[in-house]
């Protein structure tokens, strides 16, 4: 073995979510890993992302040592808004899914965390290190290759976690002919910005307007985090703050004289919406996790989730089988992430069809989505339909 090689028992490629809390969630299970990132460590710390995080999410952040700033820092919710004809319903939550309660904490802070307890514990976590491919799955003995400093480098490992993303290399190292792809792309996509403004509601607004879509949600008693639906290819330079300031003030109006409060815009981008599923998520000893395996549209906020819960089940399966030899849990990974990940699909979809505006619809249609709002949010059954997912269902 040169000095290039590395040997561990899991290789993760990738520092987002998936592969930061897979790498400590296996540490306090004294599994060893390696973790490569192509990016550098700002980067993925300043990549502006999620923001909520489900009931079991947060828990699995305490369950891994890294949950006290969340605590501390997070704003807790208890309830969303849902506001369409100009008229505001609250869905409480808590009250309607046995006492869960969401997190509002950004996905940069979640990964700031558990980097910052990967360095403090001196454990293998690579900035700057590409993977460009992954040999030898079908075998006992897979290789990841990767190049860091200008060096070629390989990790043999006895399981690889890819974790690289929906751009990644890992879903690519799958043969073709045993995967399945299901995909829906959306005619539009969401400008997101933040801003220094105190947010103008407590609680989340989700907004259904004639113009479009438009989203209320926070970082901070300070800083607003807003979102506009719009072309998916639009051009954020059409949209000076002015512009985005008057969108959003008309979309998110309510008949109870709502007010936006407005402040220094300091990020503005556009993210396009699509569905996505890859199925199975693993072949020989390649397990895929998070977004390297689905996309959600971010309307019902579960894609830092489900890369979450794609751990819990995929942790579960590796720690089966250095504690006890059976590959059980690893054989039933994929089968068991896919149910949970078809929820949060259907509810991802779901939602952003009911609170978009489509081009294609029929007046109809446009009636149907406000008649599906008035059931929904006058209805018991309705609002705790919506609740139950939102908080995020149970890990399996
Ligand atoms: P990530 O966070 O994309 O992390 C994958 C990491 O892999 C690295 N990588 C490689 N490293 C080494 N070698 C290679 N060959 C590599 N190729 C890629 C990448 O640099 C990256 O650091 O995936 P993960 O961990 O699965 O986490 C998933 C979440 O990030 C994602 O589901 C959410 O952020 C989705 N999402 C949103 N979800 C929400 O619930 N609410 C939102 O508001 C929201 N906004 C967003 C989003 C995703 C976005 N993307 C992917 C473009 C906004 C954007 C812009
Ligand atoms: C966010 O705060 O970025 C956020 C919250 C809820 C969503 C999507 C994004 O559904």
């Amino acid at each position: 073995m040169s000095e290039a090689d590395l040997r561990t028992q899991v290789g993760i490629i990738g520092a987002g979510p998936a592969g930061l809390l897979l790498a400590r969630v296996l540490q306090l299970q004294g599994i060893d890993s390696v973790v490569i990132e192509a990016q550098s460590r700002a980067y993925v710390e300043q990549r502006v992302r999620a923001g909520l995080m489900e009931h079991d999410a947060c828990q699995q952040m305490r369950d891994a040592g890294v949950g006290a700033r969340m605590d501390r820092e997070g704003l807790l919710h208890e309830g969303i808004v849902l506001r369409f004809d100009g008229r505001s319903h609250r869905i409480p939550l808590t009250e309607l899914s046995g006492g869960r309660q969401v997190r509002v904490y950004g996905q940069q802070e979640v990964v700031k965390d558990l980097i910052a307890a990967r360095v403090a514990d001196g454990l293998p976590l690579y900035f700057g290190a590409q993977a460009s491919a992954i040999e030898g799955i079908d075998g006992a003995r897979p290789v990841i290759r990767f190049r860091h400093a200008g060096v070629e480098k390989s990790i043999a490992c006895d399981f690889v976690a890819g974790c690289d993303g929906f751009h990644g290399i890992s879903r690519a190292s799958m043969p073709a002919d045993v995967m399945r792809v299901f995909e829906r792309v959306y005619p539009f996509g969401w400008l997101g910005i933040l801003a220094e403004a105190a947010p103008a509601s407590h609680e989340l607004v989700y907004a259904s307007h004639a113009n479009g879509f438009a989203l209320l949600s926070m970082r901070s008693p300070t800083v607003s985090r807003l979102y506009l639906q719009c072309a998916p290819d639009e051009d954020v330079a059409a949209w000076p703050d002015a512009r985005i300031w008057g969108e959003l003030e008309t979309r998110l109006a309510d008949d109870a004289g709502f007010a936006l409060t407005r402040g220094p815009i300091f990020q503005k981008g556009v993210t396009p919406l699509r569905s996505f599923v890859a199925e199975p998520m693993r072949h020989g000893r390649l397990f895929l996790a998070g977004d390297a395996a689905h996309i959600v549209p971010p309307t019902g906020a579960k894609g830092l989730n489900l890369a979450f819960a794609d751990v819990h089940v995929l942790a579960g399966g590796l720690v089966e089988w250095y504690r006890r030899g059976s590959m059980v849990g690893l054989d039933a990974y994929s089968a068991t992430a896919l149910r949970r990940v078809w929820k949060a699909e259907r509810f991802s979809w779901w939602l952003t069809t009911l609170m978009h505006r489509f081009d294609s619809h029929s007046a109809f249609e446009a009636r149907m989505q406000t008649a599906e709002l008035d059931y929904l949010t006058s209805s018991r059954a309705g609002m705790t339909t919506i609740a139950e997912q939102y908080v995020g269902l149970p890990l399996l």
